[in-house]
């Protein structure tokens, strides 16, 4: 984990770390550094803006529950690319429309409900469109979840 690392990872509370543990797991696979922090939309946003400004990833994965302001509200503060991943609860279309639904000019990208694998991997293929050896790893990846895939089938056969 390092400050200059290029993919920074916010969580809107730590309740959020078993999503944010799903997405560090596939960027240590793929050995991609990343910078994790929790930090609030609503709660914190002095600081959000703060480590959005001084932060030198070149893609930000931002993981809230509820009304899930915090992919916007990073997105308010950067250019750099998004990746909003809306946490599961009691409600659970409230964190997916909070993320999908962003008003005009201000977009961010999302994954599916808990998907913090899906944004690891988002993020590693918008480093891999400059980063030859992200984009090797990636290939890797993709080639075990294949092998997995045909030994799956052949473990079912008669
Ligand atoms: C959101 O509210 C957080 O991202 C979390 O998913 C949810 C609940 O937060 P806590 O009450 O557990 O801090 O802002």
């Amino acid at each position: 984990m390092g400050t200059n690392a290029p993919v920074h990872i916010f969580m809107g509370s730590k309740s959020d770390l078993p999503v944010a543990e799903k997405c560090t797991k596939v960027l240590k696979e793929l050995e991609i550094d990343y910078a994790i922090t929790v930090c609030s939309a609503h709660r914190t946003p002095n600081d959000l803006h703060d480590y959005v400004k001084d932060s030198s990833a070149s893609v930000f994965i931002a993981i809230a529950g509820l009304s899930a302001a915090l992919p916007g509200a990073v997105a308010s503060h950067t250019l750099k690319p998004v990746i909003g991943v809306p946490v599961s609860g009691k409600v659970n279309m409230d964190s997916i429309l909070s993320i999908v639904q962003m008003p005009p000019g201000i977009p961010v990208g999302g994954v599916g409900l808990d998907r913090g694998d899906n944004a690891a991997l988002l993020a590693a293929q918008i480093l891999g469109t400059s980063d030859e050896r992200v984009l090797q790893n990636l290939q890797n990846h993709r080639a075990k979840m294949a092998d997995k895939v045909r030994a799956d089938s052949a473990s079912i056969q008669e």
